[in-house]
């Protein structure tokens, strides 16, 4: 079945899923919240996939929730509504995708769209694109994730003044904040994340999963908890043939071939 408001192409092992509203600067309605949550469905189902980047089509990322579609603003139900059936699942299943997930910020990610970047696990960013917590400019709170993930990623005095103020971050203060991984020329997006994907491609899958495992969520642990679960985690990353392939091509000096996923 075809999308109507994304887009879904995969090659080499790398599935890429652009945000396709760029009328609307790529604002999330409810068929895109669904379709998202499609494409999710087919990269999990399809092992052939090593690595997902999220992308969006035109000059935004993504404004967050399309503040003129019909019915979803209407009252306080459609919008908690709204939240518990699209948003919270899609956020949801992105955060259990067992591989690793890119975002290529193009253009502004505002509201809920940058909640999608900050839920991705690692974000690089043209240097033109901005980083805009909305919400406060139009009377609503963060989320979709927001308000978890903004106080873990800049400390609560960063996100704080970001949310209660709305101003666009600039990607390279992002990055000099240690809110994505890095910010890059606009055009070397392109290239940059397909190099990125690459090298995450051909590791080991299984382990890059289990280590999303052991970092999401460390900060709620303690050391104790973390122990034991580096344990169980090792323990099952030492079961897969993608472990004895990369001991074994350490010992015999060349490269290894990672094959699981
Ligand atoms: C848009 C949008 C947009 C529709 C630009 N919708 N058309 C979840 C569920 C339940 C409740 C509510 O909340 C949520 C989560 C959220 O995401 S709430 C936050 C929603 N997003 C925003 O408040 C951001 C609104 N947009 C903006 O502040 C600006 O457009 C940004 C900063 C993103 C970009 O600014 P500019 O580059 O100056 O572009 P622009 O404002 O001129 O927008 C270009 C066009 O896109 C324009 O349409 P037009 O027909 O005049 O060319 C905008 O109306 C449209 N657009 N965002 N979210």
């Amino acid at each position: 079945m075809a999308f109507q408001t994304i887009l879904l192409d995969s090659a080499d092992g790398i599935a890429r899923l652009t945000l396709n509203r760029p009328e609307r600067l790529n604002s999330f309605n409810r068929v895109m919240l669904v379709e998202i949550r499609e494409a999710f469905e087919r990269i999990k189902s399809d092992s052939s996939i090593r690595v997902l980047v999220i992308t969006g089509s035109g000059r935004a990322f993504c404004a967050g929730q399309d503040l003129q579609e019909p019915g979803a603003l209407d009252s306080p139900e459609s919008v908690a509504e709204l939240l518990h059936k699209f948003y919270n699942p899609m956020i949801g299943d992105l955060r259990s995708l067992e591989l690793p997930v890119i975002a290529a910020v193009n253009g502004v990610a505002a509201g809920a769209g940058c909640s999608l970047a900050l839920a991705c696990d690692l974000v690089l960013a043209a240097q033109s694109a901005s980083f805009v917590q909305a919400f406060c400019r139009i009377g609503l709170v963060p989320d979709a994730g927001g308000s978890f993930f903004l106080p873990r990623l800049v400390g609560p005095a960063r996100a704080l003044g970001l949310a209660l103020l709305g101003d666009p971050l600039p990607a390279a203060t992002a990055e000099a904040w240690g809110l994505i991984w890095r910010c890059v020329p606009d055009d070397s997006l392109a290239s940059e994340t397909d190099a990125l994907a690459r090298r995450l491609a051909a590791q080991a899958t299984r382990a890059l999963a289990l280590t999303k495992r052991a970092i999401g969520g460390a900060a709620n642990r303690s050391l104790d908890q973390q122990l034991n679960l580096e344990a169980d985690l090792q323990a099952k990353a030492a079961g897969t043939a993608d472990f004895r392939e990369g001991l074994a091509a350490f010992l015999e000096k060349r490269p290894a071939r990672f094959t699981d996923r």
